[in-house]
Protein backbone atom coordinates (compact mmCIF):
# COMPACT_ATOMS: atom_id res chain seq x y z
CA UNK A 1 0.00 0.00 0.00
CA UNK A 2 2.42 2.28 0.69
CA UNK A 3 4.77 1.70 -2.51
CA UNK A 4 1.76 2.12 -4.22
CA UNK A 5 1.30 5.59 -2.58
CA UNK A 6 4.87 6.27 -3.20
CA UNK A 7 4.63 5.62 -6.94
CA UNK A 8 1.35 7.59 -7.29
CA UNK A 9 3.45 10.71 -5.41
CA UNK A 10 6.31 10.10 -7.71
CA UNK A 11 4.02 9.83 -10.58
CA UNK A 12 2.05 13.24 -9.85
CA UNK A 13 5.51 14.71 -8.89
CA UNK A 14 6.92 13.88 -12.82
CA UNK A 15 3.89 15.47 -14.28
CA UNK A 16 3.87 18.75 -12.30
CA UNK A 17 8.00 18.59 -13.33
CA UNK A 18 6.67 18.29 -16.76
CA UNK A 19 4.57 21.06 -16.65
CA UNK A 20 6.52 23.35 -14.86
CA UNK A 21 9.42 23.00 -17.13
CA UNK A 22 7.72 22.43 -20.37
CA UNK A 23 8.60 24.71 -22.76
CA UNK A 24 5.93 27.77 -23.22
CA UNK A 25 4.05 28.21 -26.12
CA UNK A 26 3.38 30.91 -28.21
CA UNK A 27 -0.53 31.87 -29.05
CA UNK A 28 -2.07 33.01 -32.41
CA UNK A 29 -2.22 31.45 -35.49
CA UNK A 30 1.40 30.23 -36.96
CA UNK A 31 0.73 30.03 -40.54
CA UNK A 32 4.79 28.66 -41.49
CA UNK A 33 7.68 28.37 -39.67
CA UNK A 34 10.87 26.85 -40.64
CA UNK A 35 13.70 26.01 -38.10
CA UNK A 36 15.71 23.91 -40.66
CA UNK A 37 16.67 21.36 -37.70
CA UNK A 38 15.77 19.10 -40.67
CA UNK A 39 18.95 19.66 -42.21
CA UNK A 40 17.13 20.90 -45.48
CA UNK A 41 15.40 23.52 -46.76
CA UNK A 42 12.45 22.30 -48.57
CA UNK A 43 9.33 24.39 -49.49
CA UNK A 44 12.46 27.09 -50.38
CA UNK A 45 12.92 28.53 -54.09
CA UNK A 46 16.01 29.47 -54.88
CA UNK A 47 16.43 32.47 -56.94
CA UNK A 48 19.31 32.80 -57.59
CA UNK A 49 23.12 32.01 -55.98
CA UNK A 50 23.51 28.96 -53.63
CA UNK A 51 22.11 27.72 -50.10
CA UNK A 52 22.46 25.09 -47.51
CA UNK A 53 20.52 24.12 -44.22
CA UNK A 54 23.26 21.55 -43.20
CA UNK A 55 24.07 23.17 -39.83
CA UNK A 56 20.49 24.02 -39.00
CA UNK A 57 20.19 27.47 -40.43
CA UNK A 58 19.45 28.25 -44.15
CA UNK A 59 23.03 30.03 -45.14
CA UNK A 60 24.04 31.49 -48.18
CA UNK A 61 26.67 30.09 -49.73
CA UNK A 62 27.04 30.28 -53.12
CA UNK A 63 27.94 34.26 -54.39
CA UNK A 64 28.31 37.56 -53.45
CA UNK A 65 24.20 37.68 -54.51
CA UNK A 66 21.93 35.05 -53.36
CA UNK A 67 18.20 34.97 -53.43
CA UNK A 68 15.46 32.71 -51.30
CA UNK A 69 11.61 32.58 -51.53
CA UNK A 70 8.92 31.08 -49.30
CA UNK A 71 5.65 31.12 -50.68
CA UNK A 72 3.73 33.21 -47.95
CA UNK A 73 0.18 34.79 -48.09
CA UNK A 74 0.48 37.27 -44.80
CA UNK A 75 0.18 41.12 -45.20
CA UNK A 76 -1.13 41.29 -41.80
CA UNK A 77 0.74 39.90 -38.67
CA UNK A 78 3.92 38.85 -37.92
CA UNK A 79 7.54 37.48 -38.97
CA UNK A 80 9.54 36.33 -36.93
CA UNK A 81 13.58 35.34 -37.51
CA UNK A 82 16.96 35.40 -36.96
CA UNK A 83 19.14 36.47 -39.21
CA UNK A 84 23.16 36.63 -39.15
CA UNK A 85 24.45 39.48 -40.95
CA UNK A 86 28.28 39.49 -42.44
CA UNK A 87 29.54 42.75 -44.37
CA UNK A 88 27.55 43.05 -47.63
CA UNK A 89 23.68 44.29 -47.41
CA UNK A 90 20.54 41.76 -46.33
CA UNK A 91 17.49 42.62 -47.68
CA UNK A 92 14.52 40.56 -46.25
CA UNK A 93 11.03 41.38 -48.10
CA UNK A 94 8.81 40.10 -45.57
CA UNK A 95 5.67 41.12 -47.83
CA UNK A 96 6.46 40.59 -52.10
CA UNK A 97 3.28 39.98 -54.27
CA UNK A 98 0.44 40.63 -56.68
CA UNK A 99 2.79 40.36 -59.61
CA UNK A 100 -0.59 40.59 -62.10
CA UNK A 101 -0.70 43.94 -60.63
CA UNK A 102 -1.73 47.00 -62.94
CA UNK A 103 1.22 48.68 -61.31
CA UNK A 104 3.19 45.77 -61.29
CA UNK A 105 5.11 43.88 -58.63
CA UNK A 106 5.69 45.39 -55.16
CA UNK A 107 7.08 44.47 -51.66
CA UNK A 108 7.43 45.74 -48.51
CA UNK A 109 11.42 45.26 -47.00
CA UNK A 110 13.70 45.39 -44.25
CA UNK A 111 17.71 46.07 -45.72
CA UNK A 112 19.98 45.94 -43.09
CA UNK A 113 23.63 47.58 -44.11
CA UNK A 114 26.34 46.44 -41.92
CA UNK A 115 28.70 48.72 -43.01
CA UNK A 116 28.19 51.63 -44.62
CA UNK A 117 25.93 50.95 -48.45
CA UNK A 118 23.65 53.35 -50.31
CA UNK A 119 19.80 53.37 -48.80
CA UNK A 120 17.00 52.62 -51.27
CA UNK A 121 16.01 55.12 -53.94
CA UNK A 122 18.66 57.83 -53.24
CA UNK A 123 22.17 58.58 -53.43
CA UNK A 124 22.57 59.05 -49.23
CA UNK A 125 25.23 55.98 -48.55
CA UNK A 126 23.97 54.20 -45.00
CA UNK A 127 24.53 51.94 -42.27
CA UNK A 128 22.05 50.92 -39.80
CA UNK A 129 18.02 49.33 -40.57
CA UNK A 130 15.99 50.92 -43.45
CA UNK A 131 12.20 49.49 -43.81
CA UNK A 132 11.41 50.44 -47.38
CA UNK A 133 8.39 49.51 -50.13
CA UNK A 134 9.38 48.78 -53.53
CA UNK A 135 6.90 49.08 -56.48
CA UNK A 136 4.04 51.82 -56.99
CA UNK A 137 5.01 54.94 -54.32
CA UNK A 138 8.72 53.18 -53.51
CA UNK A 139 10.11 54.79 -51.01
CA UNK A 140 12.27 54.83 -47.76
CA UNK A 141 9.50 54.64 -44.27
CA UNK A 142 11.41 54.70 -41.53
CA UNK A 143 15.02 54.08 -40.87
CA UNK A 144 17.51 53.30 -38.11
CA UNK A 145 21.05 54.33 -37.94
CA UNK A 146 23.70 52.63 -36.16
CA UNK A 147 27.24 51.76 -37.17
CA UNK A 148 27.63 49.76 -33.64
CA UNK A 149 27.51 45.65 -33.81
CA UNK A 150 25.29 45.19 -36.93
CA UNK A 151 27.58 42.35 -37.90
CA UNK A 152 26.49 39.04 -36.03
CA UNK A 153 23.65 37.67 -35.00
CA UNK A 154 20.33 39.50 -34.77
CA UNK A 155 16.50 38.60 -33.77
CA UNK A 156 14.27 40.71 -35.66
CA UNK A 157 10.14 41.13 -35.17
CA UNK A 158 8.26 42.87 -37.78
CA UNK A 159 5.11 43.58 -37.09
CA UNK A 160 1.71 44.75 -39.56
CA UNK A 161 -1.70 45.45 -38.39
CA UNK A 162 -4.67 45.59 -40.87
CA UNK A 163 -4.33 49.20 -41.97
CA UNK A 164 -0.69 48.67 -42.85
CA UNK A 165 1.23 50.32 -39.78
CA UNK A 166 5.02 48.60 -39.83
CA UNK A 167 6.62 48.03 -36.10
CA UNK A 168 10.25 46.68 -36.39
CA UNK A 169 11.86 44.96 -33.34
CA UNK A 170 15.32 44.52 -33.27
CA UNK A 171 16.64 42.27 -30.40
CA UNK A 172 13.31 43.41 -28.55
CA UNK A 173 13.62 46.61 -29.28
CA UNK A 174 10.95 48.88 -31.07
CA UNK A 175 13.73 50.52 -33.37
CA UNK A 176 11.02 51.24 -36.98
CA UNK A 177 7.65 52.23 -37.15
CA UNK A 178 5.72 53.68 -40.36
CA UNK A 179 2.07 53.77 -41.06
CA UNK A 180 0.97 52.02 -44.74
CA UNK A 181 3.07 53.46 -48.04
CA UNK A 182 0.59 52.71 -50.95
CA UNK A 183 -1.52 50.38 -48.77
CA UNK A 184 -1.60 46.96 -49.80
CA UNK A 185 -3.54 43.65 -48.68
CA UNK A 186 -2.41 40.93 -50.29
CA UNK A 187 1.57 38.65 -50.62
CA UNK A 188 2.86 35.88 -52.50
CA UNK A 189 6.23 35.37 -51.35
CA UNK A 190 8.74 35.66 -48.14
CA UNK A 191 12.30 36.58 -49.81
CA UNK A 192 15.79 36.47 -48.52
CA UNK A 193 18.70 38.05 -50.62
CA UNK A 194 21.73 38.68 -49.11
CA UNK A 195 25.83 38.23 -49.17
CA UNK A 196 27.78 34.56 -49.19
CA UNK A 197 28.02 33.89 -45.47
CA UNK A 198 24.71 35.49 -44.39
CA UNK A 199 22.29 33.42 -42.76
CA UNK A 200 18.30 33.24 -41.40
CA UNK A 201 16.68 30.47 -38.69
CA UNK A 202 13.67 29.96 -36.85
CA UNK A 203 11.24 31.60 -39.27
CA UNK A 204 7.77 32.08 -37.72
CA UNK A 205 5.30 33.53 -39.79
CA UNK A 206 1.98 34.44 -37.63
CA UNK A 207 -1.49 36.11 -39.31
CA UNK A 208 -1.64 37.78 -35.70
CA UNK A 209 0.15 40.44 -34.18
CA UNK A 210 2.46 38.89 -30.98
CA UNK A 211 4.40 40.31 -28.81
CA UNK A 212 8.02 40.38 -29.88
CA UNK A 213 10.72 38.19 -28.93
CA UNK A 214 12.70 38.16 -26.45
CA UNK A 215 10.79 39.75 -24.12
CA UNK A 216 12.51 43.44 -22.63
CA UNK A 217 14.55 42.87 -19.56
CA UNK A 218 13.44 39.33 -19.37
CA UNK A 219 12.96 38.67 -15.43
CA UNK A 220 9.77 37.33 -16.19
CA UNK A 221 11.70 34.01 -17.98
CA UNK A 222 14.07 33.26 -14.46
CA UNK A 223 10.88 34.13 -12.49
CA UNK A 224 8.71 31.29 -14.17
CA UNK A 225 11.20 28.91 -13.48
CA UNK A 226 12.39 29.82 -9.84
CA UNK A 227 8.79 30.12 -9.19
CA UNK A 228 8.55 26.28 -10.28
CA UNK A 229 11.45 25.27 -8.60
CA UNK A 230 9.84 26.57 -5.74
CA UNK A 231 7.03 24.63 -5.78
CA UNK A 232 8.89 21.70 -6.73
CA UNK A 233 10.81 21.92 -3.47
CA UNK A 234 7.84 22.26 -1.46
CA UNK A 235 6.25 18.78 -2.64
CA UNK A 236 9.00 17.10 -2.00
CA UNK A 237 9.70 18.36 1.51
CA UNK A 238 5.79 17.38 2.34
CA UNK A 239 6.82 13.88 0.36
CA UNK A 240 9.48 13.20 2.72
CA UNK A 241 8.16 14.35 5.71
CA UNK A 242 5.07 11.80 5.31
CA UNK A 243 7.50 9.06 5.34
CA1 LIG B 1 13.20 21.53 -43.69
CA1 LIG C 1 17.79 26.06 -36.63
Amino acid sequence: MKLQSSTNMAISLSLIALLVFMPQTCSGAKIWADDFDDGNYDDWIVVIGNFTAENGMLQANGQETNGILHESNIAFGTWRFDIYAVHSSIIVSFITGDSDAPDGPYRYFLKINPEPAPLEYNDDIFTGYALCKAGLDAGVMDTYETDLGIIGQHHIDIMRNTTGGIRVHIDGVLRLSAGSLSYRDQSENFTLGCPIGCAIDNVFVYDTEESPFPPPASPLGWFVIGGGSVVLVILVVIVLKRR
